[in-house]
């Protein structure tokens, strides 16, 4: 069948900012309290999706939320006005309040985990709302998120939209855990749910491991997916403790490529012996990419976020056949050894033909690379054409989506100002403009009441 892989990358919010509020993510750490630039955020963002429509690729996008979330300071304890609200949960707790107005959710490969209808047994796109529960600002998303998911995969004859996983303590971070390999992207594939841990033993460690493999198992039956059809593999602990809090700082798939690093996984070699045999057995050979620790030290794949690079299949050379780019950030050019380690992958007469470079230095400060910022969808053409509301991006759109921004976001944020009430009005109405042009409906709280 054929299929095109939609990047549903999030729009900066209009609060991004510098909270320091994830625990073994090196960057969040790193840069906790500094200034931010939403504005300057908001528009590198935009002009990646710019970037890859330019490539040929269908391109989409995701809305911010509403932060500070009042809803969630409100199930707090804090009453009275929007404004009264605020005030009490910063002279309360600065904490919390940065809590409830993290802009994460614009890393939307945490959005959602996404079996495309080529492997699901029931025949339909199957997308689950990650619970993010392994941290207080983000499992705050879960909600929004389904709402828009519901939105514009509305049609229930094509589209399934599940409820986040159950159970808090079953922690599920979405397709940042999640690689799937094909032959091309509308081929039966094989998906593999990567875990940091099982929720029913001790956690031991530096930092925590936040998927839980009894939450990958629920996603992977839900989407209706076969024991062929999955596997499950296991995050190295010194992969988490070295700062990879998500498989995709140290693995990325795209079709038939698995570019990883050697300390990505624990069992490796078994792992990928039966990734290849699976592949195999789907009729296709997988190109495995992996990066030695003495060639590139996970301190530098953590530094640089090489293995966050996006790998797009271009359309110009067709899928499966070779033909495809990386979408890596500025750091990797930066990191020496990770630059040589592309260099040699594009000269290496491989599948991955080009390389392009990226400023996302904004989502980086808070450990969001290019993968971060975008959840793939495998749609077909009629798949395509039943989407609800209007998150496909043309260049119109990128054009109004940018002086929205230019008009409503500040280009100075510190973590203070979130207790602003002027700053939760600048961001509501810039939340309003765009659903209005992504024609989403009311799926902010605030929209609804
Ligand atoms: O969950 N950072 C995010 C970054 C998520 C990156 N996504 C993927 N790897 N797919 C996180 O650690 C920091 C927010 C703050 O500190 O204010 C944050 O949540």
């Amino acid at each position: 069948m054929s299929a095109v892989e939609v990047n549903f990358d999030g729009l900066v919010g209009p609060t991004h900012n510098y909270g320091g509020l994830a625990r073994g993510n090196l960057a969040s750490a790193a840069n906790a309290g500094g200034p931010s630039n939403p504005r300057e955020a908001a528009l590198q963002g935009l002009a990646k999706m710019r970037r890859l429509m330019q490539l040929g690729l269908t391109q989409a996008v995701l809305p911010p939320h509403e932060r500070p979330h009042v809803p969630s300071l409100r199930k707090m304890g804090f009453g009275g006005s929007d404004a009264d609200v605020l005030r009490m949960a910063h002279s309360a707790s600065p904490l919390l309040l940065s809590n409830a107005s993290s802009a994460s959710a614009m890393w939307t490969a945490n959005a959602a985990t996404v079996t495309p209808s080529a492997d699901a047994s029931d025949g339909r796109v199957h997308l689950t709302p990650a619970n993010l529960s392994s941290h207080l600002h983000r499992s705050i998303e879960a909600q929004t998120t389904t709402r828009v998911l519901k939105a514009i995969f509305a049609d229930e004859k094509r589209f399934a939209v599940h409820e986040p996983v159950p159970f808090a303590v079953f922690g599920d971070e979405g397709a940042a855990n999640h690689c799937r390999f094909a032959k091309i992207h509308g081929a039966r594939g094989i998906e593999l749910f990567v875990h940091g841990r099982s929720a029913l033993v001790k956690e031991t460690g530096a930092f925590p491991a936040r998927q839980a493999v009894e939450a990958s198992h629920i996603v992977a039956t839900t989407h209706t997916l076969g024991w062929g059809s999955f596997m499950l593999a296991q995050q190295s602990r010194k992969a988490i403790d070295a700062g990879a809090f998500h498989n995709d700082v140290v693995a990325v798939s795209n079709e038939n490529v698995f570019l990883c690093h050697e300390d990505a996984f624990e069992n490796r070699a078994v792992l990928l012996e039966q990734l290849v045999a699976r592949c195999e057995a789907l009729g296709f050979r997988l190109h495995v990419l992996e990066a030695k620790a003495d060639e590139i030290s996970l301190d530098e794949a953590v530094k640089s976020y090489l293995f966050n690079s996006q790998i797009v299949t271009l359309p110009h050379s067709g899928s499966g056949g070779g033909g495809m780019a990386l979408i890596l950030p500025h750091e990797v050019e930066e990191t020496p050894r990770a630059k040589a380690y592309v260099d040699r992958v594009l000269a290496s007469n491989g599948p991955i033909r080009e390389a392009h470079y990226l400023d996302l230095r904004q989502s980086m400060r808070n450990g969001g690379g290019p993968a971060c910022l975008r959840l793939r969808v495998v749609l077909t053409d009629d798949e395509l054409s039943a989407l609800g509301a209007g998150a496909i991006l043309d260049e119109a759109k990128i054009a109004a989506l940018e002086d929205i921004v230019r008009r409503n976001y500040r280009d100075r944020l510190i973590v203070a100002d979130l207790a602003d009430p002027s700053l939760l009005d600048e961001s509501r109405k810039a939340l309003d403009e765009i659903g209005q042009v992504l024609k989403l409906g009311p799926v902010h709280d605030f929209q609804r009441d």
